[in-house]
């Protein structure tokens, strides 16, 4: 295994990946003929294979998750109207026959107003760097605005490949020609001012995916599999339970409460039918407890009942999910919370 590439995102963590882990053991017991490194783990390259790194980037809520998801074919990522919805990168990986591309998703860049923010906003930065070629995408409901030109500054200096990616055009059909034809100027002339490629894409529709693909699988090197063709993240089942429990804390419950939320799982135990995941759900303030719970609990159970289906889509299998919600005061400004709460802190 020493003679392959390690990827180069900070955020693999190959020693706490159950995904990784169950497939390995799987590929154990199945693998006898000669691999790249001799145990049939990660197959060889053919010819002309293309592999990498590509860093989604852009403001929050321009639909970087739902493309990531998209292009990988499965929910990894937790999508929703509000923004700074992504907090920690997440991988997702593509592999097709002739290419192998890991999307890195990124928390979306913003002026940060707290230490989570300041957080947020140095992983989607530091994962500029890591990559091998930028995804930039943007809103192709609005007009170039001041949030993408901070991004395009901060990649001025960035030496990878840059795509701009007009997101959201499958939205474009109640508005009005004129207005359409400003947004694309808009977006052409920061493209041309940086010498970027520009497509126009829907994440919802697919629309225009394929010729994403193409020119982003055009950008990599030759390169051999980074992960077994199979892997779809870097991240452990666990991760992923955990958001897909804050996504219906965003998705319904409304004002500052999403942003005040994080969730940690603290026990998965597999029985022979069942899974039994146990998970805390922490707030800043003892006032944010009787939303999250909700008159008679009724909220608790929607988050538990609507957490619970999108796990059991997740592990293909019955969840048993039991929630318990704990106030953790000011969880967002301290940088020990956040690395305790499972948030890299550079
Ligand atoms: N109509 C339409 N809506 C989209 C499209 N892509 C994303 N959305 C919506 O835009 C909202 C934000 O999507 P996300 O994928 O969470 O956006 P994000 O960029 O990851 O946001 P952050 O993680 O907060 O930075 C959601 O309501 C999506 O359903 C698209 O192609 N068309
Ligand atoms: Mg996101």
């Amino acid at each position: 295994m020493t003679d392959r590439p390690q990827p180069a995102t900070p955020n693999h963590q190959p020693n706490d990946n159950s995904v990784v882990e169950a497939y390995l053991a799987a590929q154990k017991d199945l693998a006898t003929d000669g691999g790249q490194d001799g145990r049939g783990l990660i197959p060889t390259a053919p010819e002309g294979f293309r592999s990498g790194f590509v860093g989604i980037i852009g403001r929050p809520n321009v639909g970087k998750s739902t493309l990531m998801n998209q292009l990988i074919g499965q929910k990894i990522a937790i999508v929703s109207p509000v923004p700074q919805t992504t907090r920690n990168r997440l991988q997702g990986i593509l592999t097709t026959d002739t290419a192998q591309m890991i999307f890195v998703d990124t928390p979306g860049i913003h002026k940060p107003h707290h230490k989570l923010g300041e957080v947020l906003v140095k992983n989607a930065q530091s994962a500029i760097g890591a990559v091998d070629v930028v995804l930039f995408v943007v809103d192709g409901m609005e007009i170039a605005g001041g949030g993408d030109r901070f991004i395009a500054e901060l990649l001025l200096n960035v030496k990878t490949p840059i795509i701009l990616g007009v997101n959201k055009v499958d939205a474009r059909t109640d508005l009005r020609q004129s207005h359409i034809d400003a947004i694309d100027t808009s977006y052409q002339e920061l493209a041309a001012e940086h010498n970027w490629p520009i497509i126009n894409f829907s994440a919802v529709t697919e629309t225009g995916l394929p010729e994403l693909q193409t020119s982003l699988t055009e950008k990599l090197e030759i390169g051999p599999y980074y992960y077994p063709p199979e892997l779809v993240t870097d991240q452990p089942e666990r991760f992923i339970m955990g958001e897909l429990i804050r996504e219906q804390i965003i998705l319904l419950t409304r004002e500052e409460l999403p942003h005040s939320v994080a969730v940690t799982i603290d026990r998965v135990h597999e029985d022979a039918n069942i899974t039994r995941v146990l998970a805390t759900i922490y707030i800043e303030r003892d006032s944010q407890k009787g939303i999250v719970i909700g008159r008679g609990g009724q909220m608790l159970k929607q988050i538990g009942s609507n957490a619970r289906e999108q796990m059991q889509k997740l592990i293909a299998g019955k969840v048993y999910l039991e929630l318990f919600v704990k106030v953790q005061p000011k969880w967002r400004q301290s940088g020990l919370r956040l690395a305790e709460l499972g948030y890299r802190v550079d």
